[in-house]
């Protein structure tokens, strides 16, 4: 892996890079991530349990992570317009490379959009194939408080996520329980609309 911060959250594998995108970076970046998804609209998914998201989602590349009534899993198509999700662009699956030097490409990356109160609860990212590879997150637009606490229980932390961080969750700290307790209105002007996008891009097979 490229050189990261370690953050002491009690256990080994969380690596966080304040900063990792620049500020035309993270232009160039929400670019062609608006563009792709163009052709794959934000949906409001809900849980299995039939409960709404806060969070709007949609994906990128072969395959995307979807929740309905059914369950969650990965598949290839949006559960709106059926279309395949639209493919990376090619500035984040370098970033992969570049970051996590893990040998295969990402095969899925969830795009998650909070504006207006939205937030996400402490999770486990389980429903990819082999967790040992790791999961990688960008963060853009107003900042996140993002709350992070082993897998087993016991404490948690909150670690700071501003627009241009990067982080990931590997080796003890894969299976992480993490979620977002808020977003800071207007602590940044990228995205249009105010807000935040978080991607994730993960090894889904
Ligand atoms: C978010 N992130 O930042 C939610 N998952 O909006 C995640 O759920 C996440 O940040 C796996 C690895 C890193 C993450
Ligand atoms: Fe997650």
């Amino acid at each position: 892996m490229g050189s990261a911060r370690e953050i002491d959250t009690g256990m080994e594998g969380f690596r966080f890079w304040p900063e990792a995108l620049s500020a035309s970076g993270q232009a160039d970046l929400l670019a062609g991530v608006l563009a792709a998804v163009e052709q794959a609209p934000f949906y409001r998914p809900v849980t299995p349990g039939g409960r709404p998201f806060s969070v709007e989602m949609t994906c990128l590349g072969p395959l995307g992570w979807v929740s309905d009534r059914a369950g969650y899993r990965y598949q290839a198509t949006h559960p709106v317009t059926g279309a395949p999700w639209p493919s990376m662009p090619a500035r984040l699956t370098d970033l992969w490379r570049d970051l996590t030097g893990w040998p295969e490409p990402p095969d899925a990356c969830l795009v998650n959009l909070y504006r207006g109160g939205a937030k996400m609860g402490l999770h486990q990212d389980l429903d990819e194939q082999d967790h040992g590879a790791p999961v990688l997150s960008v963060s853009l637009g107003d900042t996140a408080v993002f709350r992070i606490g082993a897998a087993g229980g016991g404490p948690t932390r909150t670690v700071r996520l501003a627009s241009g961080d990067v982080c990931a969750l590997t080796g003890p700290a894969r299976l992480a329980r993490h979620g977002i307790d808020r977003v800071i209105a207007g602590s940044s002007t990228l995205v249009p609309g105010g807000g935040r996008i978080n991607l994730t891009l993960r090894r889904a097979r």
